[in-house]
């Protein structure tokens, strides 16, 4: 079995910084299925795709910019752990975005990363998913010495 991520976005216009994730992902050699849904703009089909969500994916990381409700919308339809990705698209520069996703009223949680933070999204979810995938716990330790060799080189 093979581990699949939903990465959604709420709108054509996050794309650019989502490929950011992506590129991670398709390093890792996880497979994902890209999605653009809006908590406000399509309530029906985030609805439809967050409860049919756990047929296919393992984890679903959420971007979104402005009053950032899809992350925690998708999060109140699913028990897969969802990781909300602020995306700053508007004049607040990404403020709004980041407390819209990380002030989740308690009882259903999203896990939030740093605003655009595309690349930490991924590896959240790969970290999580190597509990279930363990040859992701080698691609994660490979990358940290890969990380670390990098910093250290001048
Ligand atoms: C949010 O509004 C989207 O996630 C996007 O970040 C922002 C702007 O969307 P567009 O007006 O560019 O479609 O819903």
């Amino acid at each position: 079995m093979q581990p699949k991520i939903a990465v959604v976005v709420g709108s054509k216009s996050d794309l650019p910084i989502v490929q950011r994730c992506t590129k991670i992902l398709e390093i890792f050699d996880v497979s994902y299925e890209v999605f653009v849904l809006s908590a406000h703009r399509t309530p029906y089909e985030t609805q439809e795709f967050s409860v049919n969500a756990d047929k296919t994916f393992d984890l679903i990381i959420a971007g979104a910019g402005k009053a950032a409700h899809l992350p925690g919308v998708i999060a109140s339809y699913t028990l897969l752990p969802v990781i909300g990705l602020p995306i700053k698209s508007s004049t607040l520069d990404g403020l709004d975005s980041l407390l819209s996703i990380v002030q989740m009223p308690k009882g259903v949680p999203v896990a939030t990363v740093a605003i655009d933070g595309a690349e930490n999204a991924a590896l959240l979810g790969c970290q999580i998913l190597s509990l279930k995938y363990p040859y992701l716990k080698d691609v994660l330790h490979n990358f940290r010495e890969e990380m670390a060799k990098g910093v250290l080189e001048n």
